[in-house]
């Protein structure tokens, strides 16, 4: 499928450049209406802003640890834009965009970082999403069972998994890379390569020259794509998600990226990269290609995306609000949250601190 854009030659497939212009061939593949492309570019433009805001708020003390998602907005947001509703979303935890695009209210994604758990809680009838996940690389043997049951139900639901390139060094990333090849399982590995795992280069993580390349030894292809360019990001997926649903097996995408801002809010980037390489990758932004594609094809004036920041700024404020306004958890529900029937340590800790509290009876 991907046989022209072989990672293991040197290639990357990308169909949007710098300067916001379509190749030639872009027309070749699968590509959004120009409504769909608009919505994913006001998402991009609300994640943008949502992150800017929790930044923000870091250094105001209103939110806790924050891993900002800036610069890789087009990697969650054009792959969920090429799947069904009903697919399968595991997450990591840089896929911001990507909730949004399934409707998860931002309010939602905001209390999960304020530090209650209950914000990746998902109506999963509605979103088919699973938790976020801070434990690197954990999801990836869920995401391959969920692939697994699916085929055995008989549905033809793709199941995506986000993983970052640090992630890829973990057995869990393997282990389920072995399945999914040996299973032939419905699956798209989404790696959001975004240059560095906290302070470690890519380079650093892997002797092989790219993660797409990875795919080949478990059996199935592998594509390295412009994570930046989100036609490439959705007709990737849209590719290997038809390829999915006609059980001719996984896809591992690797979207080569870059994280523009620090890792989370408690990291200090410019101790491991130089100013100029953040500036070099800037030209890069995804935001920025988009924008000029739109300008250019007249599908948008330069005057309304002001008038669309502005009111994407208006949204996260508003919705972090909700979320610093939401009723604080019950002692109990905290303790109880993890287990059905709590350790009896726990118990007599929870009977401690409801002493504490003054909570007894
Ligand atoms: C099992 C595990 N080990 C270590 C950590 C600490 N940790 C948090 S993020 C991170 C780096 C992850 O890098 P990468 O997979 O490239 O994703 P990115 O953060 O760049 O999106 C590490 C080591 C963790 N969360 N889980």
């Amino acid at each position: 499928m991907f046989e022209k854009f072989d990672p293991r030659k040197g290639k990357r497939f990308q169909l949007l450049n710098e300067d916001g212009i379509l190749s030639a061939e872009a027309r070749k593949y699968p590509m959004m209406t120009d409504d769909e492309l608009l919505h994913a570019f006001k998402t991009m433009i609300l994640a943008r802003e949502a992150d800017d805001w929790a930044v923000s708020l870091n250094r105001q003390g209103r939110m806790p640890t924050y891993p900002p998602v800036k610069g890789q907005e087009a990697n969650s947001i054009g792959s969920i834009m090429a799947l069904r509703q009903d697919d399968w979303f595991v997450q990591a935890f840089r896929e911001l965009g990507g909730l949004l695009i399934r409707g998860v209210p931002l309010s939602q994604h905001y209390l999960y970082f304020l530090g209650n758990e209950w914000g990746s809680h998902y109506d999963i009838d509605r979103f088919h999403i699973t938790p976020i996940s801070v434990p690197i690389g954990s999801q990836m043997p869920h995401a391959v069972g969920l692939a697994y049951a699916e085929r055995y139900k008989g549905n033809d639901r793709v199941t995506i998994a986000f993983i970052g390139d640090g992630g890829t060094s973990t057995g869990d990333f393997h282990e389920a890379m072995n399945f999914a090849g040996v299973w032939n399982s419905s699956l798209i590995f989404y790696v959001q390569n975004n240059q560095y795992a906290i302070s470690v280069q890519r380079k650093k993580q892997t002797a092989s020259p790219t993660i797409a390349e990875k795919a080949f030894a478990y059996g199935f292809e592998g594509v390295q794509i412009d994570g930046n360019d989100l036609f490439a990001v959705y007709a990737a997926t849209k590719l290997a998600a038809e390829k999915a649903r006609k059980n001719k097996g996984p896809t591992l995408i690797e979207g080569f990226t870059y994280r523009m801002g620090a890792h989370t809010t408690a990291d200090d980037p410019s101790r491991y990269r130089d100013e100029e390489e953040v500036q070099q990758w800037a030209q890069k932004d995804p935001l920025l290609r988009i924008q000029k594609y739109l300008i250019k094809n007249k599908l948008i004036q330069s005057g309304e995306i002001e008038t669309l920041r502005k009111e994407a700024r208006k949204t996260a404020r508003d919705a972090f609000e909700e979320a610093e306004n939401y009723s604080d958890e019950s002692l109990d529900n905290i303790y109880r949250y993890t287990f059905k029937d709590m350790p009896p340590i726990l118990e007599e800790q929870l009977e401690k601190r409801r002493i504490l509290e003054g909570e007894e009876d």
